[in-house]
């Protein structure tokens, strides 16, 4: 059927030969179309089929379900078919937590005594391609007083919440909080590197595991041709499958059965750049477990429009209904289609009635993975193609199929207890995902998800959180950075062994302490003591865990300047153009205390 591959086919063995044979049984002769004499490439055409071998073996089911799954969904999208045919829509009622509230800190205190059976599982294989930064975004400083990366942050926040879950019982609980990251090719080796050059950022190198996603085939046209790599004519062209992934992966990975082996009870998934997201887990994972839920998603208020998902109780008319995040490209077009005319709006109360999905699931591990044994943590697929006109015909660029993890409860049975946990934004969400050109052009009033409303975020969110602990804070002033209008709050940050939840941090705000609006305070250590602090200008301290130190007095020095910096200044390091602004480190007082005992700093 395909001469040119005929002719080369005494070079293949016998496995490469029933790949070949898949293929042209699927409709994939070009691939081989411009084969030449054996002879000539005979390297690449044996690397083709280490490729092919790689695909087939990495997707259940192969590479044929692979390119019979996308002809089924291209089919369905030629012809407008709505994956929410025959559901409607409504407004989903779950857990609504205000921070500081008696229920909030005692859910907090429930969630950290859980912590100590769980696992948590970060996505971390996507490209960020809105962001378009160059390094991989863990690697990114979640703020820059201290320069920390989001992944130092989120291995600190683990291992104090070890710690303190452990604390709470007193049968010497030594236990390690499984870490497991979820790379892909274009992240795997920067992640292991940033790992390794940092010793794990304190982390034991073995509770570390780090999954490797594999990219899947692109598509060129409806018949689900495969493409051909535009710069090798011998290597299929591959994209990111998605986060969806991640269950398949945890699932063949035998991981799941050992950690139920160890007594482990949740998985908790979360994404690269949320540098508020552990001021949320605590209680969220007390809402699971009070509630006894199989499956919790965090969530937001959510701006109509906002690139996040939205929860959303789909009722179909047999009846069934779900609790599902809607991803944001798909709630207008279902709204619009189930007599909404306005389709993805703000009612009343400014924002979406539909509560924003921040990608934060805590699963109840015994009812995963009954689960997974069905699906082998297949996860519903769609496609997502460019056409280049009405027609839908052709493609603008290859397509591929892609998955989500939040669609993990598509397959569950009525029975399964789904719900979700709406917590503030300023509290629990501040993504870095969007380059400075278009946060710009976010429209007024909607979040900007930027490098420099994330960093903005942790300073506006401790500021609050020291307020509401009693300390006078004051108010912000606005200012633009790379075109975004941002409140700026004291620069203020601390070490997750300081305050991981509300409750460590007001048993360390004692006396009457204040922050002026220039100031800066970073503040490293566990037994550090604010009692009647009055800082104007920057104050860093650190401590080693067994030192206890009081801060008392004022301080004051000409501190720490905010310089605007522009994107374009390709002067700066991208990971401060990107954020619009730098210190300027005027004056500080550091103090370090590096030897156990009593110590006080009156300034
Ligand atoms: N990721 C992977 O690990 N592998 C991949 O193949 C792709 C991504 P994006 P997205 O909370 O703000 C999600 O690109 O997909 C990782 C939810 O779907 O940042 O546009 C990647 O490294 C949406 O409902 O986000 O939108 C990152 O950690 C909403 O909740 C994570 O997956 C939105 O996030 C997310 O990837 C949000």
């Amino acid at each position: 059927a395909c001469p040119p591959l005929r002719r080369n086919l005494h070079l293949l063995a016998p496995d490469e030969v029933e790949l070949a044979k898949m293929l042209l049984n699927e409709g994939q002769m070009h691939l081989f179309e411009h084969w030449p004499e054996p002879g000539v490439d005979n390297d690449k055409k044996k690397s083709f089929f280490d490729q092919v071998r790689r695909l087939n073996s990495s997707y259940p089911g192969g590479l044929v379900s692979y390119i019979q799954n996308a002809k089924k969904l291209l089919a369905d999208s030629k012809a407008g078919k709505n994956p929410y045919d025959g559901f409607t829509p409504s407004v989903p009622s779950g857990e609504v937590l205000t921070f500081g509230y008696d229920n909030f800190v005692s859910l907090e205190a429930a969630g950290v005594k859980e912590a100590r059976s769980a696992a948590f599982v970060l996505v971390a294989g996507g490209l960020g391609e809105r962001l378009g930064y160059k390094g991989i975004k863990v690697a990114l400083p979640r703020e820059t007083i201290t320069g920390k990366c989001f992944l130092q942050h989120y291995i600190e926040s683990i291992l104090s919440l070890q710690e303190a879950s452990c604390k709470m019982v007193d049968d010497g609980c030594h236990t390690q909080i499984p870490f497991v990251i979820m790379t892909s090719d274009d992240t795997n080796a920067l992640t292991i590197q940033l790992l390794e050059s940092n010793s794990y950022f304190g982390m034991e190198p073995s509770q570390v595991k780090i999954l490797k996603q594999e990219k899947v085939a692109c598509l060129t046209d409806n018949d689900a041709r495969l493409a051909l790599d535009p710069n090798d004519k011998y290597k299929i062209q591959t994209k990111p499958h998605g986060h969806g992934d991640v269950h398949s992966l945890l699932y063949s990975s035998g991981l799941l059965e050992q950690w139920k082996s160890e007594g482990r009870k949740w998985v908790l998934f979360f994404q690269d750049t949320n540098g508020l997201l552990f001021n949320a887990i605590p209680s969220a994972l007390g809402v699971s477990a009070t509630k006894g839920y199989n499956v919790n998603s965090l969530a937001v208020p959510r701006k109509a429009k906002e690139a996040i998902g939205g929860i959303t109780k789909l009722t179909h008319v047999d009846g069934r209904t779900m609790v599902i995040n809607v991803e944001y490209n798909q709630l207008d077009p279902l709204l619009r289609a189930t007599g909404y005319p306005d389709g993805d709006a703000n009612c009343e109360t400014g924002y979406s009635p539909y509560p924003g999905n921040i990608n934060q699931l805590i699963l109840e591990l015994g009812p995963y993975i009954e689960e997974l044994k069905k699906t082998h943590g297949a996860i519903s697929e769609f496609v997502n193609p460019k056409y280049t006109d009405s027609t839908k015909t052709a493609f603008k660029s290859s397509t591929r199929l892609e998955c989500m993890m939040q669609d993990y409860p598509k397959t569950l049975p009525p029975s399964a207890k789904v719900g979700f946990t709406v917590m503030d934004t300023w509290l629990a969400y501040a993504p870095v995902k969007n380059n400075p050109e278009d946060a710009a052009k976010v429209p007024k009033g909607n979040p900007y998800h930027s490098a420099t409303s994330g960093e903005m975020a942790i300073y506006r969110a401790n500021s609050l959180i020291l307020k509401k602990a009693g300390a006078q804070i004051a108010d912000p002033v606005v200012d633009t950075f790379n075109g975004q209008e941002v409140e700026v709050w004291p620069r203020i940050t601390w070490s997750p062994r300081w305050g991981l939840t509300f409750k460590n941090v007001k048993e360390k705000v004692r006396g009457d302490s204040s922050i002026s609006q220039r100031s800066a305070l970073a503040i490293n250590g566990r037994n550090i003591f604010l009692e009647g602090l009055s800082l104007d200008g920057t104050l860093i301290i650190n401590a080693v865990d067994e030192a206890e130190v009081k801060i008392t007095g004022h301080v004051q020095n000409k501190g720490w300047a905010i310089q605007h910096v522009d994107y374009k200044d390709i002067s700066e390091k991208e990971k401060i153009r990107i954020r619009g602004f730098k210190f300027e480190k005027v004056e500080q007082l550091e103090v370090n205390y590096t030897e156990p005992g009593k110590y006080s700093l009156s300034a």
